[in-house]
């Protein structure tokens, strides 16, 4: 037990005492808010404590730090896993229990920073976990923003977005760093002067921006580690002159108001689809400017100016190119500030920094315009010219006259910049997110770099805290498993495995069993609180959850749920085990595809709910607001997770991990970390079906396929096709799937009517499967028994061996 463990008695005092000063009111008369910033606020004491401990070690910490930089950090609520990581969460729950205080009903309270859209913003709060867990000295940083990710609610089968204010209430979690403060600049010109025959620049009459960092403390699993999650926030330094500012004319000052006041209002919530929105270019590089002027302003602290010892005193992790402008901005730094010459500074950035890809969509690798770079940042540009050109003239000597391939290579081309070149020819190592992953980068994506710099590239596949993901969310589980393999698994959740003999433990299946009846039970209330809606328990709980993009194929999910209405429709005869199909997106407000994709699910329900002997054996539900407090309730009440990615598109996927931790099968593509999930629990235990990623990367280069031949083979497609434009779906907008129908037949680019066939037969094994309930158990068992290696203190110590070493 760590030594600032509360008992349940100091818990109970300290609530009461904050209630009572915080809202000048007695237990009895406080709302459950009133409550959860009590509670909140007892568990963040708790965590002050080692935090002024942990922050007075770092004063003399003379070893190696992880800067981890991502415009993203899903971070969900913190006050359950905070009071788990403490050791606390029993007394909590006791401690309320004694006041008659039901733990959930204040918990939920909470709101949840929706700092993130997806996969790798989720990755890197559960890299924060973990970092912290396994005491490593790390620092994750980002912007502060505003407003997260949209909220989504569902009016008329279509998606609508409302603001995410998620700041309204305040953030309990947060302590303001004023003292940290740094000077981000944007704009002006270079000029440049000689003294002593070395050239020096200098921008002038730029707009600054001041940063200021908000710190979330990040508390390891049991141990004194307490590290920093830093958000930058921007201000203007004249906030106090703006008034006069516009009517005394000065409108380079108003300018540098607005440009404060409008960079952190908003997360972007386009997923997987990079635009080249100016600012998005801004926001990139104001996190990034901010924390490398912190990490060497913190290195001096401790080395001096010996800046040769850089890469070994600090790693500079990089989540996707996003914060790319890491490379240039070290450079400059290390140049016109610190006044090292090129060549020493960039030998120094070459060694500091470490880029992860997420994705191989094209869309999604970023370019930004080059005069929108010049504009913005002008200092910048120059560096990054001149790393081009010396970029380029290596290129030329590995590949003599090969124009097409340098171009394809190089940092600068075709007006743009290309962050991911920039970002695997200047780093020091490159990594994917899974082995599939890793391979396509090698052999696809960077293959021309690789071939030239094989050593840098790696892979690394993904975890999940199982902290978050199992023991905070699926507190019955946890007890069940500490029952029979005891509690290692909290700190080696490899040993999991231990759990595999019970597979063929009649008494423990049922256990098992009714646990996940359980976590269908709260799943309900989850729907009946957030959007009044109940589903049958008893029917099997099947989720496909994560965003909405076309290459996940929820429409391959859709369609063959609209084939089996059919079926039941048509066949008097006809039964299968009754299924419960819970989906939960959001899509990109501008993705008009993934927006159809709803209202093609939304319209399915409707017609099901219509048919009272559709409803004997579909529910089709939409979670509303997709976000890691649904996926905590959603997760460990799912028996079939759907992971119907294109083969060779996604890259790792991390809810796969999820849903198979808390028990539930896998029907999916061998596609990202699918592939692993099938290597560990072996192919008896998970549903494979559809088209390899060779396969399908070959018939992509050769340009497709006729998607007619399915539709004229298969008459069940061909039923369900002719439905979506017929006006049986939408009776009231019948031509709204129209682009939905064109697509599948005269361009299905990610190939759902090619593997619907194989899909459908997956289905089928699935259904004949869960009938035999102890086959199924057995299954479900194994599978949470195999997922121990995702967990993310697995993936964080392999980075740490292969890419940062720290401790
Ligand atoms: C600039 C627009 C943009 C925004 C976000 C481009 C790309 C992204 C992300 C890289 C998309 C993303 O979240 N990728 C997901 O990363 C997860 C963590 O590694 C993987 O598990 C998912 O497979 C991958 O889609």
């Amino acid at each position: 037990m760590p030594t600032t463990s509360f008992d349940k008695e100091s818990i109970k005092q300290s609530i009461i005492g904050k209630v009572q000063r915080y809202s000048g009111r007695t237990l009895a008369d406080a709302t459950d808010q009133q409550i959860y910033q009590a509670v909140a606020s007892t568990i963040r004491d708790q965590i002050m404590q080692k935090w002024v401990t942990a922050r007075e070690q770092d004063k003399t910490y003379m070893g190696k730090r992880l800067y981890y930089l991502s415009v993203e950090f899903l971070t969900g609520r913190s006050l359950h896993c905070n009071a788990v990581n403490l050791c606390s969460m029993e007394n909590v729950r006791e401690a309320l229990m004694d006041l008659g205080i039901n733990w959930r009903h204040v918990f939920r309270e909470e709101p949840e920073p929706g700092l993130g859209n997806g996969g790798l913003g989720r990755l890197a709060a559960c890299f924060m976990d973990s970092l912290a867990s396994l005491g490593m000295p790390a620092m994750g940083c980002t912007i502060r923003y505003e407003y997260g990710l949209f909220r989504q609610r569902l009016v008329d089968g279509q998606q609508v977005e409302m603001p995410d204010n998620w700041l309204e209430n305040g953030n309990v979690w947060e302590v303001a760093a004023p003292d940290d403060t740094m000077e981000v600049r944007f704009g002006g010109h270079v000029e440049s002067y000689e003294i002593g025959g070395r050239t020096n620049y200098e921008v002038r009459d730029t707009h600054t921006v001041l940063a200021v960092p908000y710190d979330m403390p990040i508390a390891g699993y049991d141990n004194d580690t307490v590290n920093t999650l830093r958000m930058w926030r921007a201000r203007s330094p004249r906030e106090e002159l703006n008034f006069g500012a516009f009517s005394s004319g000065d409108y380079d000052k108003a300018l540098e108001r607005d440009l404060a006041n409008i960079i952190c209002k908003v997360l972007y919530p386009e997923d997987n689809h990079a635009e080249g929105k100016r600012l998005r270019l801004i926001q990139h590089y104001f996190f990034t400017s901010a924390t490398l002027q912190y990490a060497v302003k913190d290195f001096k602290r401790r080395f001096g100016t010996r800046f040769n010892l850089l890469p070994e005193k600090i790693t500079v992790q990089i989540n996707d190119t996003h914060p790319g402008l890491a490379i240039p901005e070290l450079m400059r730094i290390l140049m016109d500030q610190e006044g090292l010459g090129w060549d020493e500074a960039q030998a120094i950035v070459c060694k500091t920094i470490a880029y992860t890809n997420h994705t191989v969509m094209s869309e999604a690798l970023e370019k930004w315009p080059q005069q929108m770079v010049r504009d913005q940042l002008p200092r910048i540009y120059m560096i990054l010219e001149e790393m081009n050109r010396r970029l380029c003239d290596r290129l030329w000597n590995a590949y003599p006259g090969d124009w097409d391939r340098i171009a394809h290579m190089a940092i600068l081309a075709y007006d743009q910049v290309h962050m991911a070149n920039l970002c695997v020819a200047m780093s020091y190592a490159v990594n994917g997110v899974s082995k599939l992953h890793g391979e396509i980068l090698k052999n696809t994506t960077f293959h021309d770099y690789y071939t030239l710099m094989p050593e840098k590239f790696t892979y690394i596949t993904n975890g999940i805290t199982h902290r978050r993901w199992l023991m905070a969310c699926n507190t019955h589980l946890r007890k069940l498993i500490t029952e029979a393999i005891g509690d290692k698994w909290y700190k080696e959740p490899q040993a999991l495995e231990e759990l595999l003999p019970f597979a063929d433990d009649k008494a423990f299946r049922e256990q098992f069993q009714k646990v996940k009846q359980f976590n269908k039970h709260q799943f309900n209330n989850m729907l009946f609180q957030r959007q009044g809606m109940r589903v049958e328990e008893d029917y099997m709980y099947d989720a496909q959850c994560k965003r909405l993009h076309e290459y996940k194929r929820q429409l391959l999910n859709a369609l063959h749920i609209h084939v089996l209405y059919n079926r039941i429709m048509d066949n008097p005869n006809y039964t299968m085990v009754p299924r419960v199909f819970i989906f939960a997106a959001k899509a990109s407000p501008g993705y008009y595809k993934a927006k159809l994709i709803i209202r093609y699910i939304l319209a399915l329900a409707k017609l099901i709910e219509k048919s009272p002997r559709a409803r004997q054996m579909l529910r089709v539900v939409f979670v509303e607001n997709y976000d890691v407090t649904a996926a905590e309730a959603i997760m460990p009440a799912t028996e079939l997770s759907e992971q119907l990615s294109t083969a060779g598109k996604e890259a790792s996927g991390t809810g796969n991990m999820k849903f198979m931790m808390n028990g539930a099968l896998t029907i999916g593509t061998l596609d990202g970390a699918n592939v692993e999930i099938s290597e560990q629990v072996g192919m008896e235990n998970i549903y494979i079906f559809g088209m390899r990623a060779e396969t399908a990367g070959a018939l992509e280069r050769e340009g497709g396929y006729n998607p007619m031949n399915v539709f004229e083979q298969n008459a069940e497609i061909r039923r369900a096709l002719m439905q979506m434009i017929d006006g049986t779906l939408m009776p009231e907008s019948p031509t709204a799937l129209q682009a939905l129908y064109h697509d599948l037949m005269f361009d299905d680019r990610y190939f759902v009517m090619k593997d619907f066939g194989s899909y459908s037969m997956a289905q089928h094994r699935v259904n004949e499967d869960y009938q035999n309930r102890d086959k199924w158990l057995r299954m479900a068992v194994i599978n949470t028994a195999k997922s121990g290696v995702f967990a993310s203190d697995r993936t964080i110590r392999e980075y740490n061996e292969k890419i940062w070493h720290l401790i």
